[in-house]
């Protein structure tokens, strides 16, 4: 599988050979519990996150059997709360963002040509809190003790003289305890895309994907901080005592609001940027061209990553506030069209000038720009105060934000995983199973939740379990949910895709669709080490160059070998100039068990038991001590990262 990549001018076979020895990880369970390789642990998270999509996704089927006809019983009210909680919850918490971190995980470093993450280890960690607060939260549903009062958990429902139990315990500890890890992920994202690409790789040439990630990581620091004082005057709200949210003590229930949408609007352009990322990554080599209008998107980006911090209050028309608010909101809310609108355009633009190759990946860019499209239009009705006024907290708003979230984050993953599984997996997909996932999804989304507009209309509230007969109401319903499980075989196709992919797929080449970026230039998959020399980059499509130009002067080019060692290089953050080589951590078990002492923590805070917390609060803190502590071996003029 290396034949592709030990072509590259200036290595030996020694080189190759020590490159094996150095970034080698056994193949035992030893090192299945300790690897910090970005590779496998992006993989991970991509598993991770389909098995709570999964979850998610059955727990929208009960729903939308229960809500099929009027008057039904598949499930009670009590538990049909905690459904739906963990439905939102898990969808927006567990999936959509820890799946983009995936993507990100695995192919950032491979895309600016790097070995690794910044910080492995933090990089390994991170996933280890995911996949235990994913546990953690989950594993209260079997109990009847989920979340139960809507993913954004209003005030004063989840005070505990009106929610007893550990439902709302569950949340703001799971929420806490989640955050842990999409911070640290945040910031490695950053300082790796900042300090770790490869020497001429300035920013006019960072490929989209890349600045989108950045983009969305950078918005995850200053928008998490205000979910985490939420959950944590929740905590303190509902087990000692505390007031916060409380009126009759002087608390106010409307800070519970806007803090959580200071987090929450932010929260879902962190998806949907992410996910357009992944757009732009697909499209250059199903159009043969670059996408039109680089400088253009790259702007776009930081301007809805800045907006979208100023138009949190379009979440909460139907409070009361001031009507001055109202307008000022209501015009910021609008003009954030704009930059999602040059995006859109961009891409459309790049789709006509280009030659289209209408393989998978591209089918579902064009599901994308549809359904998204629509969900835009329908967001900019609700921009409207007096509409959203209506409409609130109808099925009409369900509607909208699934045509946002499903088409605007899950089909470009779909895109997104279809195009990337050769680099993934080493193996080719089937192109006429992934063409019935992609009809059998793209119908089942628009039968299910274009209904939705209409029951909404029909005043048809969210959040319910079930509903007398009404006109216009019984039959939509029906129809929603025959689309449900539309949508379901659509996506239960993709997994047999993949699972297809894995036992009989034809072996992958290095490049099967002539991408332009730097991952096409490794093997698939990648040896642990990515690049046998760090490339030089000369232009935006580094891969295009490298496959036009016989010549080394215009491609990626072999920069250092850097085979004495897990080295790889550091360079400027604005124009990518080689500062020097660093040392890379090795395998280690402290990420696993700083992750589990965490989990032990915030199950004990849970349980009231709080000596247990304690001396896991003791564990966590001796652990972090032992993995700061300088290491051993003396680096000299190197830098270490962790
Ligand atoms: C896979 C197909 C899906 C189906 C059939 C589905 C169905 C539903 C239904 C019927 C509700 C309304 C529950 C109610 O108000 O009683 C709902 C709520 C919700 N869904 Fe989905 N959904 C799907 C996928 C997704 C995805 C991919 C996301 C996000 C990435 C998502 C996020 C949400 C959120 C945030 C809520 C609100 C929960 C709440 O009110 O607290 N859903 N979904
Ligand atoms: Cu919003």
């Amino acid at each position: 599988m290396s034949t592709t990549t030990s072509t590259a001018p200036g290595v030996g076979r020694d080189d190759l050979a020590r490159l094996a020895e150095h970034w080698a990880e056994p193949r035992s369970l030893r090192a299945w519990f300790t690897t910090v390789d970005h590779k496998k642990i992006g993989r991970r998270y991509l598993v991770t996150a389909a098995f709570f999509f999964v979850l998610a996704g059955l727990s929208a089927l009960v729903m939308r059997t229960q809500l099929a006809r009027p008057e039904s019983g598949v499930v009670s009210p009590q538990e049909y709360n905690q459904i739906f909680t963990m439905h939102g919850t898990a969808m927006i918490f567990l999936f959509a963002t820890p799946m983009l971190f995936g993507f990100g995980n695995f192919l950032v470093p491979l895309m600016i040509g790097s070995r690794d993450m910044a910080f492995p280890r933090l990089n390994a960690f991170g996933y280890w809190v995911f996949l235990f607060a994913g546990l953690f939260m989950w594993a209260s549903l079997p109990f009847g003790a989920a979340p139960n009062n809507g993913w954004f958990a209003y005030a004063p429902l989840n005070q505990v003289q009106h929610n007893p139990g550990l439902h709302m315990d569950v949340y703001a500890l799971g929420l806490l305890f989640l955050g842990i890890s999409t911070t640290s992920g945040a910031i490695n994202f950053i300082v790796t895309a900042l300090k770790l690409r490869a020497p001429g790789m300035s920013l006019n040439r960072v490929p989209l994907f890349v600045w989108a990630i950045v983009a969305t990581a950078f918005m995850v620091v200053f928008a998490l901080p205000a979910l985490n004082a939420d959950n944590t005057m929740l905590f303190l709200d509902r087990r000692f005592g505390t007031h916060f949210f409380d009126p009759s003590g002087g608390g106010n229930v409307l800070l519970w609001q806007h803090l959580f949408w200071i987090f929450g609007h932010p929260d879902v352009y962190i998806i949907v940027l992410s996910a357009l990322g992944i757009v732009s990554a697909v499209l250059p080599a199903f159009t043969r061209r670059g996408v039109v209008a680089y400088s253009l998107i790259v702007l776009s980006i930081v301007a809805i990553a800045i907006i979208s911090f100023g138009v949190w209050v379009h979440h909460m028309f139907a409070t009361g506030l001031p009507q001055l608010s109202y307008s000022f909101f209501s015009a910021a809310s609008t003009v954030i069209t704009i930059p999602s609108g040059i995006q859109i355009f961009a891409w459309l633009a790049t789709m006509l000038l280009g030659r289209l190759v209408l393989r998978v990946p591209l089918l579902f860019v064009i599901g994308f720009i549809v359904t998204f499209v629509l969900g835009g239009l329908t967001g900019a009705m609700f921009a409207v105060t007096a509409f959203d006024q209506q409409v609130t907290d109808s099925y009409f708003v369900v509607a909208h934000f699934h045509y946002v979230l499903i088409g605007g984050a899950v089909f470009p993953m779909l895109a997104g995983i279809y195009y990337w599984l050769p680099k993934i997996t080493g193996r080719m997909y089937h192109e006429g199973l992934g063409r019935w996932a992609f009809w059998l999804t793209f119908a089942g989304m628009h039968v299910t939740f274009f209904p939705m507009h209409l029951t909404g209309l029909f005043g048809m509230p969210r959040r319910v379990y079930t509903y007398r007969s009404e006109p216009g109401w019984d039959g939509w319903n029906l129809v929603s949910t025959v689309g449900s499980y539309l949508l379901a075989l659509g996506l239960l196709l993709v997994l047999v895709g993949v699972v297809h992919a894995l036992r009989r797929g034809r072996p992958a080449p290095a490049d099967p669709w002539e991408g332009d970026s730097l991952e096409w230039s490794t093997a698939s998959p990648p040896e642990p080490y990515n690049f046998p020399v760090i490339p030089r980059v000369h232009s935006l499509h580094p891969a295009w160059d490298a496959r036009t130009a016989e010549s080394t002067t215009t491609g990626a080019t072999a920069e250092r070998v850097l085979s004495d060692g897990r080295r790889t290089l550091f360079t400027s953050e604005l124009d990518a100039r080689t500062e020097r080589a660093v040392d890379m951590p090795e395998s280690s078990f402290k990420p696993l068990v700083l992750a589990g002492a965490l989990l032990v923590f915030f199950t004990a805070m849970l349980l009231a038991a709080y000596p247990v917390a304690v001396v896991a609060a003791l564990v966590v803190a001796a652990t972090i001590a032992a993995w700061l502590w300088p290491p051993r071996r003396p680096d000299e003029e190197l830098g270490v990262a962790s």
